[in-house]
């Protein structure tokens, strides 16, 4: 075991015993230790084995020494094993939140049963945290702007997040004095799940007092490269935004390269190699001199190619595609007449039901699947048989006052338990319209026995999609152990459909699955798996997913009209 190793495994059991409440002393002798054993020139073992480790390096005494002997000749840490047991593992990554300290950390898990940066956020947006005695309002406020901080400030940000941060930049940039086009390249157009950096292009005939200005916007919190064409800033928050120039003449080409990905770019140019051009981010050039494309269309059709959407570019078959003729059209967010996995204030919703069908009609919906949570998530007010019936007779009540308009349509999501049973009894899910069916506890369980829980509920006859596949929460939680491929195949011999749940931290299907589905005849349901009104502008990022998926409108349930969905949800649930 290498020396870094034990100064990791001593460090996490520091960590472990503050969270615990342990005398701090105590803590704080374990990341002493960690850092001295990291300083240890010599070899680790050699020490440990003549028990010179204690006498000859400050900061380890006898007990630490023990611990590290047990770890370096056995490579265990009976003591680590015992308090991983005792803790949540989510509970370390709380500590990476500015202001969240062990002892509030163990508090908040006290009190609220917080154990992961997923719980934490739910709570403080619920409000919970500012009714804790020696927390208040303040201090829910910091803890949320902390959670912002902790999603931004890995290697890769979200989506959502870069959407948000590249949106103030191109509005300057667009407003320079002789800017005549900007896009957003890089991944963000490609709609990747998470976004490296940032990247943006535009057209001017003379580019650098554009990035004069744009080195000395608010946002920029510090300039790593400025040069006449090119300049990358460090955003507030710590993103990297890279800007560049080009001739109005470069523009197609250089959108075309830095849009990417570095594979797809990298098939080009060898296509046009083979044609006896050549390509590179300011032009194509033939032997009686450069090519003008006015369009990236051009450019494709200049390479006897069909347009190739951005959400394809990734060489994984878009140029086999691309040459046999036109791309069929991907799915766009327009398609979509209604969505499903909807959540009230009858769970954990912020709105009710009539303000979430409100919603829904604003944003061009004809109809919208109601899907709060069952009996047994009772950390998200799951609702009773009872409560059931009650919801019912409140979507029966306000249908009626719809007409013609709009409908909403009863639907549970239905935990998964951890046999793969479900969380009502047959009579009450025949009830609803539909049931989507979900995990959200005993996530780890080994694979096997996961993957036939998720097979069993997926094989149920009355359930009609599944949701979020895969429990992976971007940047903060990984997929529960499952095998996909297996629950797609089961998912297509059963005719259950499959939900690409479009909230941003979820996008789960991923595209690659999605697109296996989607060749295994499954229908795919876009669901916003929206918490208020606020939550059904996700589609967008599930439009995202499908279109990198290579998904048309066919192959969604949700582009299907009101009348033609509800037989489609009538003949799955009566299979
Ligand atoms: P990211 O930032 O990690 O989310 O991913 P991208 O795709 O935005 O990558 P980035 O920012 O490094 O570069 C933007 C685009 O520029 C990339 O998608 C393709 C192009 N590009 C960058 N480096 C190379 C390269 O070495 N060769 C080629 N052919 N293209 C490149
Ligand atoms: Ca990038
Ligand atoms: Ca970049
Ligand atoms: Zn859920």
């Amino acid at each position: 075991m290498l020396a870094d190793d034990v100064a990791r495994l001593l460090d996490e059991m520091g960590t472990l015993l503050e969270l615990q409440g342990e005398n701090p002393f105590r803590c704080r002798a374990y990341h002493t230790a960690a850092d001295a054993v990291r300083g240890v020139g010599g070899d680790l073992l050699d020490m440990v084995s003549s028990g010179r480790l204690a006498a000859e390096v400050p900061g380890i005494g006898e007990t630490i020494q023990s611990k590290i002997t047990q770890l370096v000749t056995t490579g265990r840490l009976t003591a680590l094993e015992e308090l991983r047991e005792q803790m949540p593992a989510g509970l370390v990554a709380l500590l990476r939140v500015p202001g969240l300290g062990p002892k509030k950390i163990k508090a908040l898990h006290e009190a609220l049963a917080i154990t992961s940066l997923a719980d934490l956020r739910r709570v403080a947006e619920s409000g919970a945290i500012a009714g804790l005695k020696g927390f208040g309002a303040k201090t829910q406020q910091k803890i949320l702007e902390g959670l912002d901080f902790v999603e931004s400030s890995g290697d890769r940000i979200l989506q959502s997040t870069a959407l948000r941060l590249v949106a103030p930049i191109v509005e300057a940039v667009r407003k320079a004095p002789g800017v005549e086009q900007v896009e957003v390249c890089g991944s963000l157009r490609r709609r990747l799940e998470t976004i490296g950096d940032l990247d943006v292009l535009f057209a001017a005939d003379d580019p650098a007092p554009v990035l004069d200005r744009f080195v000395a916007l608010p946002e920029v919190a510090g300039v790593l490269a400025h040069g006449p064409t090119k300049a990358s800033v460090r955003l507030a928050g710590g993103v990297q935004c890279d800007l560049r120039g080009v001739t109005p003449e470069q523009f197609t080409f250089a959108l075309h390269y830095f849009t990417g990905s570095k594979a797809h770019n990298i098939a080009m140019r060898r296509r046009a190699i083979a044609r006896g051009l050549r390509l590179n981010e300011y032009a194509l050039e033939g032997s009686e001199g450069p090519l003008a494309c006015r369009s990236e269309a051009e450019l494709f059709e200049a390479l006897g190619l069909d347009f190739i959407p951005p959400e394809l570019r990734e060489d994984h078959g878009e140029f086999d595609l691309a040459e046999r003729g036109p791309i069929p059209p991907l799915i766009e967010r327009s398609d979509l007449r209604g969505t499903f996995h909807c959540h009230t204030d009858w769970s954990d919703g912020g709105n009710t039901l009539l303000e979430m069908a409100e919603a829904a009609r604003q944003r061009g919906l004809s109809y919208l699947g109601i899907a709060d949570h069952s009996r047994s998530a009772g950390y998200a007010n799951g609702l009773s048989i009872d409560r059931v019936r009650r919801q019912w007779d409140e979507i029966d009540a306000l249908n009626e006052t719809f007409g013609r308009e709009f409908r909403l349509f009863k639907g549970i999501e239905c935990d998964i338990l951890p046999d793969g049973s479900l969380d009502y009894p047959d009579e009450v899910l025949e009830g609803f319209d539909y049931v989507v069916a979900s995990v959200h506890s005993s996530f780890g369980q080994a694979r096997q026995v996961m993957t036939d829980r998720i097979v069993r509920a997926v094989r149920h006859p009355l359930v009609t999609m599944l949701g979020h596949p895969s429990g992976r929460l971007l940047l903060r939680r990984d997929a529960y152990a499952v095998d996909l491929d297996a629950v797609i195949d089961a998912a297509a011999e059963a005719g259950t459909m499959i939900e690409i749940n479009a909230n941003p931290h979820r996008l789960d299907l991923d595209a690659p699955h999605a697109r296996r589905a989607r060749e295994r005849g499954i229908t795919l349901v876009i669901n916003p798996d929206a918490h208020a009104t606020g939550g059904l502008d996700d589609l967008e990022f599930g439009i995202g997913v499908a279109r990198r998926a290579g998904l048309s409108p066919e192959h969604v349930l949700n582009t299907a009209n009101c009348s033609e969905v509800a037989r489609r949800l009538k003949k799955t649930s009566s299979r």
